[in-house]
């Protein structure tokens, strides 16, 4: 990251121990729960008034990479996750800019969870991190910013190649 970014308080210490009613996922995650280097939150400025609230995203100023592409998610249910997959190079921040979700981070050593409830808060990903989204609330609508065009080869969909892929780089 290039730029000095103003850092928020995550909210691990506020996700659900409901992790999709799988409740003993939870107790394995506990002991690994720990900040990850390259998954931060920044803090976005609201410009608001009486008429509303509005807030801009630029590129090398609040975003920290030059944005190629832009989509959002939406129409998602409660109980059903998404993601599990890391990127070997995109950079990617996420915005919940309607409603609230969690995203799970794991960095093949530790792993933290991130309560999304505010279009003020925007969750930067690095590369070769693992994340999966869960516990949307109704309407959710998550916006995600990405540092590179759509590559579906850019994806790494296996957990054990996920992790095999850190643990080179790692020693590499
Ligand atoms: C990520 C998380 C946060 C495209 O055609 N273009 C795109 O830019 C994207 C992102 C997806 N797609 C297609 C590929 C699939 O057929 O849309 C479909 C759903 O994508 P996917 O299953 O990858 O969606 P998620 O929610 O599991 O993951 C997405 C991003 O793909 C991923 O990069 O980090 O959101």
């Amino acid at each position: 990251m290039g730029k000095k970014i103003d850092i928020i308080i995550h909210a691990a210490s506020q996700a659900s121990p409901k992790y999709y009613g799988v409740e003993h996922q939870w107790a394995n995650w506990k002991n690994k729960m720990k900040k990850i280097e390259k998954v931060k939150l920044i803090k976005l400025q609201i410009f608001g008034d009486a008429r509303g609230s509005l807030v801009s995203l630029e590129q090398y100023k609040n975003i920290p990479f030059n944005i190629k592409r832009v989509y959002y998610i939406f129409d998602t249910k409660r109980d059903t996750p998404r993601g599990f997959h890391a990127h070997k190079t995109l950079e990617q921040v996420l915005i919940c800019v309607n409603g609230a979700c969690k995203i799970k981070v794991d960095d093949g050593k530790n792993v933290d969870i991130f309560n999304l409830f505010s279009p003020e808060q925007g969750l930067y990903i690095g590369n070769n991190i693992w994340r999966e989204m869960f516990d949307f609330s109704q309407g959710c609508v998550l916006l995600v910013l990405a540092s590179r065009y759509y590559d579906p080869k850019e994806y790494i969909k296996d957990y054990s190649e996920f992790l095999k892929s850190v643990r080179c780089n790692r020693k590499g």
